[in-house]
């Protein structure tokens, strides 16, 4: 299977409205179905109950099922749906069908085949086509099923992109033209989902369209894991092949307005709406009548809101043949070209646009850059340890960085607990993460739990370039942005030249040979420490500060970070002179173009408010003016007592007149 499909369907979809079926399951009710009619000769004398389970139907009553097909092709519809929302094996375990998955899959998608064949035949210049629907397994990524245990999850990442694998390779093996993945309400399994899919391309070197569609709970637009449209749409933005991002089920089709306008503004593929006959009435029937819903998308299509559309539950044959009606002759919608801004999410989304301000990302949830924080997990006292990073996000950070390197832990296993925790929390999940370890199996399990559009901090060429390769298409698959250490197999890059080189060519490596988005890609060229007394380290900060600029200027649209804590390792013990040497680098290396940095968000010094007499030293120090630079900064730190300061400031300013309060307000 080449790329084929996906560009029929390209094309297609930008000449005309698509047409994707309505309900399977409304049309099933109308047979009556007993628990005979599901067992079928088949399954006569299976273990379990099996009255409900809709996607047996493929198997013991195909030919009801090749009616339905039928009856939605003859409706005028040119994508349908394979009978498939339910049969991986993890939801067929409920019926003791786990083992009867690919067969499932391979029969609903001939099904589905077969009959769009037969209309194919009739109306060879009216292509039919088949979508695998992957509906979003009844067990989630990133929701705890039990109220008093937040972190814990029914189901695992490796489990769910295995258990999708299967349907994946069964639809395929069937004939599937195109993989749906649909009625998303936990981004995180959509993700594996992605990656099942994408890693099946992969290894068997084929390539398959997909649809995405979520769904949204109620009027506040959100997914039921809790992210906005927008966040939803950052997060598998990543997906290659990806032919539509849409809407379905949910609320009825009037009430989905303002969330596929949102999304149709952002995407920059083509998108789908198939919602609900409206919501269930008190029988779990549904009202909405054909024209009603017809009408609605017909505004929507004028609106440039929408380029697929059909319906979910409670539509029928009639529903759609008005929607046919309504999108004929109609302009469809042209795909957004949104900027290539790096753009991350958690709940919410975060877009980096050009000339964003300095982006803060918390240093503090890190058990080797906290004695606080490692106690606090090494102790397993989580609840505490989530304070610290909601302390974080209070204190301004945009997004935390998260290390859980030291050796006394299961790092892998530390790492996925914490972030599942953090998921549970909206005010500290509503950012991105940034996850962080030199070892890349912990990052891979930090990974396998965000939602969202993360970080991952950090790939380096130390081990040579097929790793650094590997690392970087594996941080595509899932998603995520990365941060890029100027380090290779010779060691750590810590003079001007070695910097901007090392950069340069991971740069070339990732937009060439990988084809990582740059501006996805963050530099941290080394922060390393000044004022050790050791003369070859007297320049780090300036040659940090001169490749930044270099890379600013020279690698379009990458970003540059660091961890700003590390300049003043020397000074430990003396914050307030830590503060001001903080600042006074993220002055200078602002201004040369540093995007954003790992920081002690809240506790940052403002440069204008930093003592001359101190800044003049720290600058002396961090800017390499004179020899004896760290000499005089040591001995003038030595005069400067611990004051608490930044505590006492904290709550100080709030006694001042409201005038003041603001202008302190507006300054930070
Ligand atoms: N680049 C990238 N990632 C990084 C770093 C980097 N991650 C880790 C680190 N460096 C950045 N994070 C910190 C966090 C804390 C401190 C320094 C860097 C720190 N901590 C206090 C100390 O060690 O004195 C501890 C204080 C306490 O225990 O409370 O300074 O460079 N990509």
């Amino acid at each position: 299977m080449g790329n084929t499909t996906f560009n029929q369907l390209k094309d297609l979809l930008k000449k005309r409205i698509l047409i994707i079926d309505g309900a399977m399951g409304t049309m099933i009710q109308r047979y009556k179905p007993t628990e005979e009619t599901y067992r079928g000769e088949r399954f006569k004398d299976w273990h379990r109950d099996l009255k409900g389970f809709n996607d047996l139907f493929v198997m013991t009553q195909p030919d009801m099922i090749r009616d339905i097909h039928k009856a939605y092709l003859e409706a005028g519809a040119d994508i349908i749906e394979t009978n498939t929302f339910g049969s991986t094996s993890i939801a067929m375990e409920d019926f003791g069908m786990q083992d009867l998955a690919y067969e499932m899959n391979v029969a609903a998608a001939r099904l589905a085949k077969e009959a769009c064949a037969e209309y194919n035949a009739k109306t060879p210049n009216k292509p039919r086509f088949v979508a695998g629907s992957i509906g979003p397994l009844n067990r989630s990524l990133s929701l705890s099923p039990d109220v008093n245990d937040p972190g814990y999850r029914s189901v695992t990442w490796d489990q769910v992109v295995a258990s999708y694998t299967e349907q994946v390779r069964g639809l395929i093996d069937g004939g599937a033209d195109i993989i749906l993945l649909e009625t998303v309400f936990d981004t995180l399994n959509c993700k594996a989902g992605i990656f099942a899919i994408d890693e099946y391309c992969r290894v068997n070197k084929i390539q398959i369209p997909i649809m995405i569609s979520g769904t949204i709970v109620d009027m506040s637009g959100r997914t039921l894991s809790g992210q906005t449209t927008e966040a939803f749409w950052i997060s598998i933005s990543h997906t290659k092949n990806l032919i539509s991002v849409g809407l379905n089920c949910a609320l009825g089709v009037a009430q989905m307005r303002p969330f596929i306008e949102e999304l149709s503004k952002h995407a920059s593929c083509f998108t789908s709406l198939y919602p609900n006959a409206g919501l269930p009435n008190a029988f779990g029937g549904y009202d909405e009548t054909p024209s009603q819903m017809a009408e609605v998308m017909e505004d929507y299509i004028q609106n440039s809101f929408v380029n697929i559309i059909g319906g979910c539950c409670g539509t029928t044959p009639d529903h759609i043949k008005l929607m046919v009606e309504a999108a004929e002759h109609k302009e469809p919608r042209t795909p957004a070209e949104p900027l290539p801004f790096l753009r991350l999410s958690g709940l919410e989304p975060v877009v980096v646009r050009e000339n964003a301000n300095f982006m803060n990302i918390g240093e503090r949830t890190n058990v080797t850059g906290s004695r606080k924080f490692a106690r606090l997990i090494v102790n397993g006292n989580y609840e505490e340890a989530l304070s610290v990073a909601r302390d974080q996000v209070d204190g301004g950070a945009q997004v935390l960085d998260i290390n859980m390197d030291e050796g006394m832990l299961d790092s892998e296993e530390v790492m996925a607990k914490f972030i599942n925790l953090m998921a549970a929390e909206p005010d500290i999940a509503k950012l991105p993460f940034m996850v962080d370890s030199s070892k890349w199996s912990v990052i891979e399990a930090g990974l396998k739990c965000c939602q969202g559009k993360s970080v991952v901090n950090s790939i380096s060429m130390k081990e040579g370039e097929e790793a650094f390769k590997n690392m970087a298409r594996r941080v595509l698959q899932y998603g995520a942005a990365v941060v890029v250490m100027a380090f290779d197999e010779q060691g750590q890059a810590d003079n001007y030249e070695r910097r901007i080189q090392i950069c340069a060519k991971a740069y070339k490596i990732l937009t060439e040979e990988v084809g990582f988005p740059p501006q996805d890609i963050i530099f941290d060229p080394n922060i390393l420490t000044v004022a050790t007394g050791i003369e070859e380290h007297n320049n780090y900060a300036v040659d940090y500060i001169k490749a930044t600029k270099w890379i600013k200027e020279n690698l379009p649209l990458a970003k540059v970070s660091g961890g700003v804590s590390n300049v003043s390792f020397s000074f430990r013990g003396n914050d307030t002179v830590r503060e001001a040497i903080h600042s006074a680098f993220l002055y200078h290396a602002i201004k040369a173009g540093m995007d954003m940095g790992i920081v002690n968000a809240g506790q940052l010094e403002i440069y204008e408010e930093i003592p001359k007499e101190l800044l003049e030293k720290v600058e002396d120090v961090l800017l390499n003016r004179r020899p004896d630079s760290t000499e005089r900064l040591v001995d003038f730190a030595e005069t400067i007592k611990q004051k608490g300061k930044a505590e006492v400031v904290a709550e100080e300013w709030r006694n001042g007149t409201v005038q003041d309060r603001l202008t302190h307000a507006l300054v930070r």
